[in-house]
């Protein structure tokens, strides 16, 4: 790349993934992420659009700077942006294995996957090559999920792999538990299932109400950790261009307050889903981005 130029179909801040060198993530001062689209939506049961999500949250991310002035931080990360999946439009099953192996690679080089959805359903593909990557250890890692939705169905529809069974999917994989923040809509089945298998559960109204509460939480969590969020987790009002849209949500601020409380933990993973802006400038596609960013800062 030349000077002075950009290349918007890839995510700000993101360097040439050409001559990338195999190393270890595995020490902060090497963190370094890869980012991947998902152009799948296609267990979507009502608005469909998250198809186009990859390509909206990258053309929202060059509104931000380089500089976060609230962590008064540069990123100065590496940042690989590797494109979008070759999936297969309505088959879960083929573009979740093209998933899977993409994810394998990204492993293999040392980097940790940072995935823009998509429906919700590809985090289980992102996971399942987690778990199968020797160096992780899937039952050492905590997921923190955030969410208007608890996603916990044992079937949907019939189906065993969806949007709305993803997080009772990634739960059979046995991981050393499950957060969920920002939920506030659930069948009582999967409201039971939560109960039942201890899973943490932080509603909506919790947030408002203990926000303090939760960050003193995340902050003492050990060892690995891989983020799932949905991004209608914030309320319609901020995030309106989402596969399931949901009123009472979370506001930015509170969203920006949770990932930064992650600062100095492990981060092995992180996917963002549900966007399906379809235009340039989209509020919800600002806001996945600027989410996105913040982890980059982290
Ligand atoms: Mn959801």
């Amino acid at each position: 790349m030349l000077f002075y130029t950009e290349n918007v179909l890839k995510f700000a801040f993101s360097i040439e993934t050409s001559n990338i060198d195999v190393e270890s993530s595995n020490h902060d001062d090497k963190k370094r992420f890869s980012i991947l689209g998902v152009p799948f939506d296609g267990t979507t049961s009502y608005m469909p659009g998250a198809r186009f999500g990859p390509r909206s949250v990258r053309e929202a991310s060059y509104n931000f700077e380089r500089y976060n002035l609230i962590l008064d931080k540069n990123i100065n990360t590496k940042i690989y942006d590797f494109g979008d999946l070759e999936v297969v439009p309505g088959n879960f099953k083929k573009t979740c294995s093209n998933l899977k192996t993409t994810i394998s690679e990204i492993l293999d080089l040392g980097l940790i996957p940072l995935t823009i959805g998509g429906d919700h359903s590809i985090s289980y593909c992102v996971l399942k090559a987690i778990d199968e990557n020797d160096e992780l250890n899937f039952q050492n890692i905590t997921i923190i999920h955030f969410d208007a939705h608890m996603d916990l169905r044992n079937r949907y529809m019939d189906e065993k792999y969806s949007h709305a069974t993803v997080m009772h999917r990634i739960f059979d994989m046995n991981p050393k538990e499950i957060i969920q923040i920002g939920v506030r809509s659930s069948s009582e089945e999967e409201a039971i299932f939560a109960r039942e298998n201890n899973l943490k559960v932080y509603t909506s109204c919790d947030v408002d109400e203990n926000l303090e509460e939760i960050i003193k939480f995340l902050q003492k969590i050990e060892g690995p950790i891989y983020v799932t969020f949905d991004i209608d987790v914030l309320d319609p009002a901020f995030a309106p261009s989402v596969g399931t849209p949901s009123p009472c949500g979370l506001n930015p601020k509170q969203t920006e307050k949770l990932i930064y409380s992650l600062k100095n933990k492990k981060i092995v993973g992180f996917d963002l889903v549900e966007v399906s802006s379809n235009k340039i400038g989209d509020i919800t596609s600002i806001h996945a981005a600027k989410t996105i960013y913040d982890v980059l800062s982290l």
